[in-house]
């Protein structure tokens, strides 16, 4: 397969002025009718005319209304055109009911939807399918299908056919066509210029019940964009549209964002409120696109991060602002450790600005979404808040309109601030999680810290560069009071130490406060350090974080020396329990453990080889402790913080159900299951419910409840996932792999929708001591169905064999297991080009 490098680009060779499309909807035989207007870009170094197209069948083409026979090329075709101005057009043949990729134009229980980024344009029609070729677009569907949806404003519509115009240029993959027999569920906004907005969030029959949360979240969006970043929609009408059979999260396509229905329908009955939270997190970032990746777009796909990163620091900042700053910073660094850390560590490692690709689907990663954000999270914090505004304000200005890069964004920071960046850039090109060795000394009242910055050698990179990391630190005094507030010290060199004076006793320094940057800080402490900043830290971020090394390094001591649970990290946590004063969704994350993938990480880290058993059942030893030692206080918390009101999935109610709920997942490690099957039975919503259930299968009192619970749900899909996937994250390790191979045959299983196939392989994928199990049974069953599922949809396939980029961590038995299903996955025929990139990237 094909590398293409960012070294290469290169200008396109035609520009586009404006593209007229009409679709003739069917099934099997869509029609596509194309008129474009080309010229010929000055700028451009040679006069070939490519145009992208895949799975098409051609059934005319036109130059300036003649008659043309273009050559069909692997990839696209070639003709020869005039040397100047001149329009194209084309007649297409496509198969939407059978595009099961879910890319291009394809059906999803008869509605007929589209997904075109990255490069799914070109099996749709024959187009420069790159993101640096704007234009505006007019589309007309001609379609017996009540609701017909496209880009833009409507224009008119009638008797069998709507039409629609998208003033904004735009690149194709902001492209979108809807059309099925849908429900609206509809609303306004008043824009704060006085601009009237028709809302609409379009469902499947059925589901109109579910999307009154994600139109209040949609507005929220709107009013937070105006207020934070002065930024107004620009349409007459923003929709949204709910699809099954997706596989990602979902698209900001020009005022019409399509959602896998798992990221926007919402009720109490239906949905926890961690989805409550993900959906409000999820329909903020695609609006927030309109700005940041659709009015500014990125010049190649290399610049990806330049949207993606941004607006998932812009999603953050929204979510902090509507729920607790604090409690969402812990959640977005769990979240980056298990994912970004990850891939950074293994034989996926990219920049955030990868420099070449064989699939770019293959490149939506956590390393150029979140780790992407975190760079614009560090850029704030080195030049502050108003300056950070007033950069964004120049952003926007200059590049509105534009296909953007890298050097674009960071230039106009230097610019705006005066600063240089070049060093900072260094974030974007090197990969590899830096690591942060700090070493303290104190004298005659003077602290000095002395940072060590280091980076381990990635694929294709041995030597990396010291960055620019800002490092925020606040100093305790030995009562626990802060002597110094927080200060960001600003590191440059790869060496480098900074004093604090006039201090009248050695302090206890908090660092990397807030998580301020993607980095491991290797630090030696003491338990006792530990629990005194557990204790004593303002920054609750760090607070956490002290609690969380503290349950780390008891759990290595388990897994590694067989000792028992550290009694003072029991008490510690235990105080923290207690403590009334905080907030309870704080609390619930401090009850929180390392994960199982956390711990083989830092079993790595420390020179040994992990065994995913053993880490297993430290981790339940541990809660077992952790069940016993606070039987007294458990109940207690369990009752106070039950929800007596109404339910709303707003910050305060499920910070309260978070706590409580951790109560019950203890409680039922000790009360054989009393309390869980209690609050399963009366439980009026999702989040008490699976709690609930989730509780009780813990306690092995699960077989019941998983009958009822099916029964009482078998009609929705979305619950059925969860029901799929906590029967197998949940289950015994040493039967995940058989749980989930049954649920592969329960009439319900399909692999053709990716939240089923996800909810059940994913499962196994994500529950490492099952998925490791020695004899290879979790290896073997994930590679026999990416086997299956690559025919069909290569974008899931691939995107799932992550699951095995940490198997370098493993003894040598497992190596060789796992090393036999890639060999085996790789070698079927007609492997995907997705699977056969990243397959051949984790092997090595
Ligand atoms: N931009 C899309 C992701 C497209 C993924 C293509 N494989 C969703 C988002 O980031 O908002
Ligand atoms: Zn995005």
């Amino acid at each position: 397969p094909q590398k293409i490098y960012l070294s290469d680009y290169q200008v396109p060779n035609y520009l586009v002025e404006d593209v007229h499309l009409t679709f003739r909807l069917a099934p099997e035989a869509t029609r596509v009718l194309s008129r474009i207007t080309f010229r010929p870009n000055p700028d451009a170094s040679s006069k070939d005319f490519f145009l992208h197209g895949e799975d098409l069948q051609l059934i005319s083409a036109k130059i300036d209304g003649a008659e043309v026979t273009p050559d069909l090329v692997v990839g696209g075709l070639t003709c020869a055109v005039p040397d100047a101005p001149f329009v194209w057009e084309a007649e297409v043949e496509i198969s939407p009911a059978t595009n099961t990729a879910l890319e291009g134009l394809y059906m999803s229980n008869g509605m007929y939807c589209t997904q075109c980024e990255a490069e799914g344009f070109r099996k749709i029609t024959y187009y420069p399918d790159r993101p640096d070729v704007m234009s505006v677009f007019t589309v007309r569907i001609e379609s017996d299908l009540p609701v017909l949806l496209s880009n833009g404003n409507p224009v008119t519509s009638g008797e069998g056919f709507a039409e629609w115009h998208d003033p904004w240029p735009k690149p194709a993959y902001l492209f979108a066509l809807v059309g099925g027999e849908l429900i609206n569920h509809p609303d306004t906004f008043t824009t704060k210029s006085g601009k009237e907005v028709e809302l609409n969030i379009y469902v499947r029959p059925g589901d109109e019940g579910k999307c009154a949360f994600g139109m209040e979240a949609l507005k929220k969006s709107m009013v937070w964009d105006e207020e934070v970043y002065g930024r107004e929609y620009d349409l007459d009408i923003f929709n949204i549209v709910a699809v099954d059979d997706f596989n990602m999260g979902a698209m900001e396509n020009k005022g019409l964002n399509i959602f896998n229905s798992s990221c926007v329908l919402a009720s109490a009955e239906t949905s926890t409120d961690m989805n409550f939270e993900r959906i409000e997190a999820i329909i903020a970032h695609e609006y927030f696109h309109n700005w940041t990746g659709n009015r500014i777009t990125c010049r190649d796909w290399f610049q990806l991060c330049l949207k993606e990163g941004l607006t998932v620091y812009r999603d953050a900042q929204f979510t902090a602002d509507m729920r607790s700053e604090p409690v969402k910073r812990i959640e977005d660094v769990i979240a980056l450790r298990a994912r970004q850390f990850r891939e950074d560590n293994g034989p996926l490692a990219h920049p955030v600005r990868p420099d070449s690709f064989v699939e770019i689907n293959n490149f939506y990663t956590a390393t150029v979404y979140e780790k992407g954000a975190e760079l614009i999270g560090m850029l704030k914090t080195l030049v502050g808040d108003a300056a950070y505004y007033k950069a964004l304000d120049l952003y926007f200005d200059r590049h509105d309109g534009d296909a953007a890069t890298i050097e674009d964004w960071l230039t106009v920071f230097e610019e705006s601030t005066g600063r240089d960046l070049s060093q900072f850039k260094r974030w974007y090109e090197q990969a590899g999680t830096p690591r942060l060795a700090v070493e303290e000394a104190y004298e005659d009242g003077t602290f000095t810290l002395t940072f060590k910055q280091s980076t381990p050698p990635t694929p294709g990179q041995d030597q990396k560069d010291p960055r620019v990391i800002p490092i925020a630190v606040g100093l305790l005094n030995p009562n626990g009071d802060e002597v110094v507030p927080t200060t960001v010290l600003e590191m440059t060199e790869a060496t480098q130490s900074f004093r604090f004076e006039g201090l009248t006793a050695r302090p206890t320094p908090s660092i990397l406060r807030s998580f301020s940057a993607p980095v491991i800080l290797e630090r030696a402490s003491s338990n006792a350090e530990r629990a005194f900043l557990l204790a004593h830290d303002t920054d609750p971020f760090n607070k956490w974080e002290a609690g969380r090394a503290l349950a780390r390094a008891g759990l290595v001591e388990m897994i590694l020396n067989g000792a028992a649970p550290d009694g003072a990290y029991l008490d510690a946590v235990l105080q923290v329990l207690r403590d009334d004063s905080l907030d309870p969704a704080f609390r619930a994350l401090a009850l929180g453990l390392p994960s199982q993938d956390d711990l083989a990480q830092t079993l790595v880290d420390q020179g040994h080889t992990p065994d995913p058993q053993a880490i297993y059942e430290a981790l339940e030893t541990l809660k077992m402790a952790m069940a016993t030692h606070m039987q007294d206080v458990l109940p207690r918390i369990y009752a106070q913080y039950q929800v007596t009101e109404a339910y709303q999935p707003d910050a305060a109610q499920s910070g309260a159900r978070s706590l409580a709920n951790a109560a019950l997942s203890l409680i039922s490690r000790v009360d054989g299951g009393t309390a869980a099957q209690a609050q399963y039975d009366s439980a009026d919503n999702m989040t008490q419910q699976l709690a609930g259930l989730a509780a009780l299968l813990t306690a092995g009192k699960g077989a019941q409840a998983v009958a009822t619970f099916y029964e009482q749900w078998k009609e929705d899909r979305l619950v059925i996932d969860k029901w799929f996937g906590l029967q197998i994250s949940l289950a015994d390790p040493a039967q995940a792999a058989e749980v989930a191979e049954q649920l592969t045959q329960h009439p319900d299983f399909t692999m053709k929708n990716p939240n089923r196939f996800r909810a059940t392989l994913g499962a196994l994928a994500m529950s490492p001591a099952g998925f490791h199990r020695a004899d290879g049974a979790g290896y073997k069953l994930l590679a026999d169905w990416l086997i299956k599922l690559d025919p069909l949809n290569p974008q899931t396939t691939a995107r799932m064999c992550s699951a095995f980029e940490t198997w370098k961590r493993y003894d040598s038995d497992r190596q060789a297991l796992i090393a036999a299903q890639l060999d085996r996955i790789l070698a079927q025929d007609g492997l995907s080009r997705d699977t056969t990139e990243m397959l051949t990237r984790i092997r090595g």
